[in-house]
């Protein structure tokens, strides 16, 4: 790899041609609302990178091109030839289940969702063609960032019930041929670990050194970087008289994967897991738990771009593949379980390299670059253009290759709901949760779905800022507050809060949605009298019983797992088309991705409707209709 080094010489063309270097030009592309076409123009293609430096100086500002090269010039090896066949395992034929414990289904009346309660409503998920149930964190936490703040790996929190509530579960899931996995939040940890208070305390601790400490910079915090929840990264410590960083809330505090014993005492925790027989882990903000040597400060303008200052010391850090490595070594490998890394920022190119099969590092990755249009960030109040997610898919499915495997996901507890990010009126509900529904259960990939995408739960009335739970919400109002004024302020915390995604699911119509006999834990408003899991089972033409028939037909037709993706419109703007070709057996999804009667573009008259929005049939594709086909044409 050596010879290959780009330097400050290379033309920017052949740092496109760097996968590392195209992934982070796209995303600046993407941040900044601009074609890729920008690349083909052979002027700017063949520019040096410190002529581009020095032209673009005053909007990317000093030092931007070696913060650059460094990132390009990774080791990271080279990636064998892509396979010609997909290997088939377990977890890629899997529907995955995204549970938010808190909010799934209180048993104990004290209005917190808890283990007993996921317990009573495990057949409601075997039914619906669940395979594996993901649980949000469980562990014993003080909850300042709904337990992604972890106290003790080893211990549930008492809200949710004990271990033996979880020895139980995990019997239960398993009994009825389910798998489960679990979050692992293992960037940070809590500030109440043992681990924290030695280190802060204790001078001859063994812990000393298992977080982030620096000292003062002229008595300022020793770096620029921000807190994506809001403020500096750091929080002096007069014990230490040192600061510790966090890159999430001032009590989630970074631990130090530069240490091998910390790694050392994170695999014994993770093994005790996997000894337990659980089936995988999440990992939690997993591309940030290398970070560059020294702490440098964050480029400025990429700091503005990104809105944080310092993401490009850590999200793809030096030491982020030899740590993978090492863990899944020391850890997954020894067990059948399935591993899938939450990677914020990580575009198709790097995702390759953390997830190709040859690697041994993970089996799939969370990319975000589809949750918002280009040049949008979640709190903005825009409609989401389906036409990007189609752009976005059709790369993916086409170049990501047989030896790495997607996962699918529209929603998590961490965004706001899609059908509202989409189209707001009501009267499309129905049909646009479908669609959504169609388009994730019928790509290449695992699908995650979210608590509530079954419903079609859409985002929660809120109108006052007192309803909002989560600390990212709380923090940012409070920062805009004095700029903005408290209606400008609300209003965006309303377009972008992640608690749309927390609120009780909606079971039935009695009182607090039969989610508990107590009053949530988090507000709730009217919706769940209309759409309810129990009203919806009844109903042959719900969005549940869409889901449940597509998940079905997805498991009985296995063109629809590893069939080849591909393109039937392409270029057509607001209709996605694609086959999945396996063998002689070939599916067609029809899609109109937009509110307004679109033509139809492939002639259907050799395919068979398999599932379909509408009732009945129409020349022209009707406002978000979704068809599933089989080609009709094979003797066979
Ligand atoms: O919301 C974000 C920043 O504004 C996202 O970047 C988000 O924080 C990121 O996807 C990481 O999320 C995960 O780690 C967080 C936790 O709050 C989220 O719930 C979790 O999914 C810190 O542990
Ligand atoms: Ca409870």
């Amino acid at each position: 790899m050596k010879d290959k080094l780009l330097n400050e010489n290379s033309k920017i063309k052949e740092v496109y041609n760097n996968p590392i270097g195209s992934d982070i030009i796209k995303r600046i592309l993407f941040q900044m609302n601009k074609s890729e076409k920008y690349i083909d123009n052979s002027i700017v293609g063949n520019m040096k990178l410190k002529t581009f430096g020095k032209l673009t100086k005053s909007i990317v500002g000093e030092g931007f091109v070696d913060v650059f090269l460094k990132l390009l010039n990774r080791e990271v090896g080279p990636l064998t030839e892509d396979s010609k066949e997909i290997n088939p395992i377990w977890w890629k034929e899997a529907i995955v289940y995204q549970i938010y414990p808190r909010s799934f289904k209180d048993s104990n009346g004290d209005g917190i969702g808890d283990l007993n309660g996921i317990i009573e409503k495990l057949d409601y998920l075997k039914d619906l063609g669940v395979d594996i149930i993901w649980l949000s964190p469980i562990y014993d936490s003080p909850n300042d960032d709904n337990g992604y703040d972890i106290r003790d790996y080893q211990k549930i929190m008492e809200e949710f019930g004990n271990m033996e509530d979880f020895d139980n579960l995990l019997d239960k899931v398993h009994s009825k041929g389910m798998r489960l996995i679990m979050d692992l939040v293992i960037n940070h940890s809590s500030d109440e670990h043992k681990w924290f208070e030695e280190s802060l305390n204790n001078p001859d601790s063994p812990y000393r050194d298992y977080y982030i400490w620096k000292d003062s910079k002229d008595t300022n915090p020793p770096n620029n970087w921000n807190s994506f929840f809001s403020g500096p990264a750091w929080s002096y410590y007069k014990e230490r008289d040192q600061w510790a960083l966090h890159l999430f809330t001032k009590k989630q505090m970074d631990l130090n994967w530069d240490n091998e014993n910390l790694r050392k005492d994170l695999y014994k925790m993770i093994n005790y897991w996997l000894n337990k027989g659980i089936d995988g882990f999440r990992l939690d903000v997993i591309n940030y738990i290398s970070k560059e040597k020294g702490l440098p400060d964050g480029n400025k303008s990429i700091g503005k771009m990104m809105g944080f200052y310092g993401i490009e010391h850590y999200f793809y850090g030096p030491n982020l593949h030899k740590y993978l490595n090492e863990m899944r070594m020391q850890t997954f490998d020894k067990f059948d379980v399935v591993t899938v890394g939450e990677t914020p920022g990580i575009g198709l190119e790097m995702s390759r390299f953390l997830t190709h099969e040859n690697r041994k590092e993970l089996d799939m990755i969370f990319s975000f670059d589809h949750l918002e249009n280009p040049g949008k960030v979640r709190f903005d109040n825009y409609k989401y253009d389906l036409n990007y997610l189609k752009k976005y898919y059709t790369n993916w499915m086409e170049n990501y290759g047989n030896d790495c495997w997607m996962s699918l996901f529209i929603e998590n507890h961490d965004n706001p709901r899609m059908i509202s990010k989409v189209d707001k009126d009501p009267k499309y509900r129905k049909v646009l949760g479908k669609l959504l529904a169609m388009i994730q259960l019928t790509l290449k990939g695992t699908p995650f779905i979210f608590q509530g995408q079954e419903l079609g739960m859409i985002n929660k009335g809120f109108s006052n800022i007192n309803q909002f739970k989560d600390v990212e919400s709380l923090n940012l109002y409070n920062e805009i507050l004095p700029e903005l004024g408290a209606d400008k302020s609300l209003e965006k915390i309303i377009h972008g809060s992640r608690d749309h995604a927390r609120t009780p699911l909606q079971w039935n119509e009695e009182e607090n949605a039969g989610f508990s006999i107590s009053e949530p834990w988090i507000y709730m408003d009217e919706d769940y009298k209309e759409y309810n899991v129990e009203k919806q089972l009844h109903n042959p033409d719900s969005i549940i019983n869409f889901y449940k028939n597509l998940i079905k037909i997805r498991k009985s037709n296995i063109a629809l797992v590893y069939g080849k993706f591909e393109s039937a419109c392409k270029d057509e703007k607001n209709i996605f088309g694609y086959y999945r070709n396996y063998e002689n057996k070939k599916d067609y999804i029809e899609l109109n991705i937009t509110n307004i009667p679109q033509k139809r573009i492939i002639d259907i008259e050799n395919y068979k409707l398999l599932l379909s929005n509408y009732k009945d049939r129409s020349k022209d594709l009707r406002e978000y209709e979704a068809n599933l086909y089989l080609y009709n044409n094979f003797d066979t």
